[in-house]
């Protein structure tokens, strides 16, 4: 049987770090990782139009001014392909490769109480042991499909975004049907409308979306970016997202009607996530002040598309602009003013199943060559729930997770000794630019075992009370943002998913900001890790850390 002292599971842009980190120090540890290769969200979703919503160099590391000064991001919002070669470049750079297992997909991990060792069961039969089992598993990563009849019955081609498959897909003069209009569904729809033959939209409900303002970055502007990188990083920090956009502190009543809308019109026409989140903080609080933007949006979208039946069908009725995560779009709303692009509304005329030429709606049938299912994730806790875990007296976190998630900071599990999560449910990863968080994470993870191996711990378990403070603090923050009322994979609905489908909030992200998730987790470091317990659970045991020699 093959140990190591931690096991990274997944080799997305959070385990590249964990292990580049573990790595640094020397400790013995793998990234099992179920791809064929590293990247993540950038390895799978390699549909056309996949990019980042966050500006390129707020998305790259942060943690090696040699990394910053060889990279050249091309686009202020870069694409996948381009995406998945700077994390296969930094894992290269740094000599990462050696460290990862792929085609490795974990069914289990259990606890064992008597050893203090976590069992982790591998797909290829395998069974490897670690003292450290740290989970990167995404948050995204776990896609759903619609449950509807005779999906298998379709005889032209069909995937979901997240499977896109690896070589091009031809879709020129092809009927194509695309089903969802989140974020994504947003990105392929301006990406394809042009390029496919005729392209048909399903939509149960419509977004907010607004531009995403993306331009190319020369050589002289990527010479101004490095030598402002201290200062990016540092203005990421300071905002509650991890972005550069920070709020505008003026207040929203405080301002006039027109002083409002000028600072709207200069937000849609600015790149990035500006117009969410550098507007005035009422939007997210204040139901008249979220009506009243939201209105400015519809009107936008009004402008934009010609058709004014299918413009009144794109604007949402049952949630107001931002309460949901906002996809930014790319010639988004202009595709329904071409002759090839027809919009469906599915709310009012259900998908009935699946054909083997098409898809059925309550009215009529439609005939496709491909079918593209845009229809979302089992978000946060999806991966969680696939990986049989099993703690302390063998209890399984699907069953504690069951009612309501509860974490400690995010990153650390009752029940669930010397298993650490950089980017779980209820940790402010989950809600900021995401680089920025899982550094954030990674570092406190890893500070924490170097404070065990210093001090000769090796066993770590948040209190019940620790616990249950943290998770009444995230339940807390949910109660000030019109976010809980609105049903999205922010609150924990999928329709896809059993048990998800009713709306009832979930509470799966840190909702305070960065900063002030940052200040929790640092003073809970500097406090001695106040609220877990740390022990070692033989007193005799060694409790240096294998090194990197190997040892099977
Ligand atoms: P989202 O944002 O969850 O969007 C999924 C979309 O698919 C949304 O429009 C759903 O409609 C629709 N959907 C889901 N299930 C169905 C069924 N069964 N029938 C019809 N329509 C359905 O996922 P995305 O992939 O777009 O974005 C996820 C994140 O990835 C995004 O936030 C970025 O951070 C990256 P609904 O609104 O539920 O009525």
């Amino acid at each position: 049987m093959t140990h190591y002292e931690a096991i990274v599971i997944g080799a997305g842009v959070a385990g590249i770090y964990q292990i580049k980190r573990l790595a640094d120090l020397g400790i013995e540890a793998t990234v099992l990782e179920a791809g064929g290769d590293l990247g993540g969200t950038w390895y799978w979703n390699r549909y056309p139009g996949a990019r980042f919503d966050s500006e390129s160099y707020t998305y790259g590391y942060s943690f090696s001014r040699e990394l910053l000064d060889d990279w050249h991001w091309k686009e202020h919002f870069s694409g996948q392909p381009e995406n998945l070669r700077y994390l296969n470049h930094v894992a290269d750079k740094f000599g990462l490769r050696k460290y990862m297992q792929f085609n490795c997909r974990v069914d289990a991990a259990h606890y064992d109480e008597a050893e203090n060792l976590w069992r982790v069961r591998v797909n290829d039969g395998r069974e490897l042991t670690c003292r450290f089992l740290i989970l990167t598993l995404g948050l995204l990563s776990v896609p759903t499909l619609p449950r509807i009849e005779g999906m298998e019955s379709f005889k032209g081609r069909s995937f979901h975004t997240f499977h896109w498959p690896h070589e091009p897909v031809d879709m020129a003069g092809k009927r194509v049907a695309v089903i969802g209009t989140g974020a994504t569904g947003i990105q392929v729809i301006g990406e394809i409308a042009d390029k496919v033959g005729d392209l048909t939209i399903f939509q149960r409900r419509p977004n907010w979306s607004a531009p995403l303002n993306n331009a190319a970055i020369s050589e002289a502007e990527m010479a101004d970016i490095r030598r402002r990188y201290d200062d990016i990083f540092a203005a990421c920090s300071r905002s509650p997202g991890g972005f550069l956009h920070e709020p505008d502190r003026r207040g929203f009543y405080e301002v006039t009607a027109e002083e409002r809308k000028a600072l709207w019109d200069k937000l849609y026409d600015e790149p990035g996530f500006g117009i969410w989140l550098a507007n005035f903080r009422e939007i997210f609080t204040d139901e008249k002040a979220n009506a009243e933007f939201s209105e400015y949006i519809a009107n936008r979208i009004r402008q934009r598309v010609k058709d004014q039946k299918v413009a009144e069908k794109l604007i949402p009725r049952d949630h107001g602009f931002g309460v949901q995560r906002v996809p930014m779009e790319t010639r988004y709303f202009e595709a329904y003013n071409r002759p090839n692009v027809h919009l469906v509304d599915i709310g009012e005329t259900p998908l009935v199943r699946v054909t083997e030429t098409g898809l059925r709606t309550t009215e009529r049938d439609y005939d496709f060559d491909i079918i593209v299912y845009a229809t979302g994730f089992d978000a946060i806790t999806g991966a969680y729930d696939k990986i049989d875990i099993r703690g302390v007296g063998g209890l399984a976190l699907a069953d504690k997770w069951r009612t309501t998630i509860s974490t400690f900071l995010g990153m650390m599990i009752h029940g669930f000794p010397n298993l650490l999560m950089p980017a779980g449910p209820q940790s402010g990863s989950a809600s900021t630019n995401y680089p920025r968080g899982i550094e954030t994470g990674v570092d406190w993870c890893t500070d924490l075992l170097e404070h065990m191996w210093a001090k000769g711990y090796t066993r770590a378990e948040p209190t019940a009370a620790a616990e249950a403070r943290w998770t009444d603090h995230v339940t807390k923050m949910y109660a000030m943002m019109l976010m809980r009322k609105a049903k999205s994979w922010f609150t924990g609905y999928n329709s896809n998913v059993p048990g998800h489908e009713q709306g009832t909030i979930r509470y799966l992200v840190y909702n305070g900001g960065a900063p002030k998730y940052v200040n929790a987790i640092n003073a809970v470091a500097s406090g001695g890790y106040e609220g877990v317990t740390l022990g070692a659970r033989h007193p005799g045991g060694t409790s240096s850390p294998s090194l990197a020699s190997g040892r099977s």
